[in-house]
């Protein structure tokens, strides 16, 4: 709309300082995507240059069944159907565990339904016979909705069951569960589960036991923009506090085998812009990340010009929240070679990372063999 507008906004991004809440919404509003992606792209490179980040982790999603009822969700049962859906015992997840002995992974992601059965003893268990099996293996596990659930069952304070957890061995907390914060939409699509404040709160004491955790938002469905600015902010705000937050993933809405497979699925487009104004007003944040699995490769690789500086990890298709949803990764299973090639087809520098963004191993040299040369038919930049 107003140009001097925009201007002002690009100068304050030029100058390092931080956009308002206004300013976030206009470029909700008017951002054009070239506008967007050179604010993002600036951004970006200051903090990173051309550094982008990957891990090796895979999933363990211990059950399909929950007694909630997100409206958005393709992943879960109902409990009546609960023979629909998996509910694995100790022994089946330290089997999967067992079975990456000898993969150089770095990371385990542990998320999946909320069930009565898995409470707080059955986690604190999981998480010791993990760290005895494996010690250097990051447990990032678990969201506040089911902290939420198995401390209020359990009738203990946040504060002490997140003690509990670490003593138990969590290193950090993933991000979901965030969906979108504001009230008006969050009643709709996630009626039942924990809160805004709750799971801000969950995210505040984790932080203040010195550990780290990421946070989501799920947007392009019901949400307006108002309500995108209204999530970031709650976010930007909790980081000022704690600094605590490493890494921001938006996360698309996708529409196949659930309740709003009637809400249209945001653009490409669309895609890129959050990404971009994410990067531009989250400026606490270190890290921006794309999830491929959601997005696809291609879409994940054009990130990486909006703002973006990871890729999430290897996965090896041990998830099964976005192949329900219609995402284009029925299998997500990238290997290492294939992450290293993706980043450096789009002009970046490759780096393998741990959880806490420790640098385990750089490929920035990384030099191509044959069978990688044209990866996703886009040009190899070495
Ligand atoms: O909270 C569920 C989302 C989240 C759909 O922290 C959906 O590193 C889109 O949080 N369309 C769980 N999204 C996954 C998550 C995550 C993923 C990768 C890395 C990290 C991290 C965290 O998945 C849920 C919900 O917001 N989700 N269904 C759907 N139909
Ligand atoms: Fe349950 Fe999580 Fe699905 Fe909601 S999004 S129904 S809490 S598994």
């Amino acid at each position: 709309m107003s140009e001097s507008t925009t201007r002002a906004i690009e100068k304050k991004v030029q100058d390092g300082v931080r956009i308002s809440d206004e300013d976030a919404l206009y470029l909700f509003e008017h951002g054009t995507l070239a506008q967007l992606g050179k604010m993002a792209n600036q951004v970006r490179e200051r903090l990173h240059g051309d550094r982008t980040y990957f891990n090796r982790n895979f999933h363990i999603e211990p059950t399909n069944v929950c007694i909630y009822t997100c409206s958005f969700c393709s992943y879960s049962r109902l409990i009546k159907n609960r023979g629909e859906g998996w509910e694995y015992t100790h022994e089946d997840m330290m089997e999967i565990i067992r079975s990456y002995d000898d993969a150089p992974v770095t990371e385990v992601h542990i998320v999946g339904g909320v069930l009565p059965q898995f409470d707080v003893l059955f986690y604190e268990q999981l998480f010791k016979a993990i760290k005895i099996h494996r010690p250097d293996l990051h447990i990032k596990a678990l969201t506040p909705v089911e902290y939420h659930y198995i401390f209020k069952k359990d009738k203990i304070s946040y504060q002490e069951g997140m003690e509990r957890m670490k003593a138990a061995g969590l290193d950090s907390i993933p991000g979901g569960g965030a969906e979108i914060f504001h009230p008006e939409v969050r009643e709709k699509i996630a009626g039942d589960k924990c809160n805004a404040d709750q799971w801000l709160e969950i995210h505040q004491i984790w932080h203040k036991l010195g550990m780290r955790s990421n946070a989501t938002m799920l947007y392009g469905h019901i949400e307006n923009h108002a309500h995108r600015v209204d999530h970031l902010s709650r976010l930007r705000k909790l980081q000022e506090e704690t600094n605590g937050f490493q890494t921001f993933i938006p996360l698309k809405f996708r529409n196949k085998g659930n309740q709003m497979s009637h809400v249209a699925e945001s653009t490409v487009v669309e895609d890129l812009r959050n990404y971009a104004i994410a990067r531009i007003y989250l400026d606490n944040f270190d890290h921006v990340k794309a999830y491929w699995p959601m997005i696809g490769r291609t879409t994940a690789q054009l990130s990486l010009a909006f703002g973006v500086d990871d890729l999430d990890g290897t996965i090896d298709d041990t998830t099964k929240i976005y192949s329900m949803a219609g995402a284009e990764e029925q299998n997500p299973s990238l290997s290492t070679k294939d992450l290293v090639a993706m980043i450096q087809a789009v002009g970046r520098l490759p780096i393998e990372r741990d959880t806490l963004y420790g640098v385990v191993e750089d490929f920035t040299d990384h030099v191509f063999e044959d069978e990688y040369r044209g990866y996703l038919d886009l040009p190899v930049l070495n």
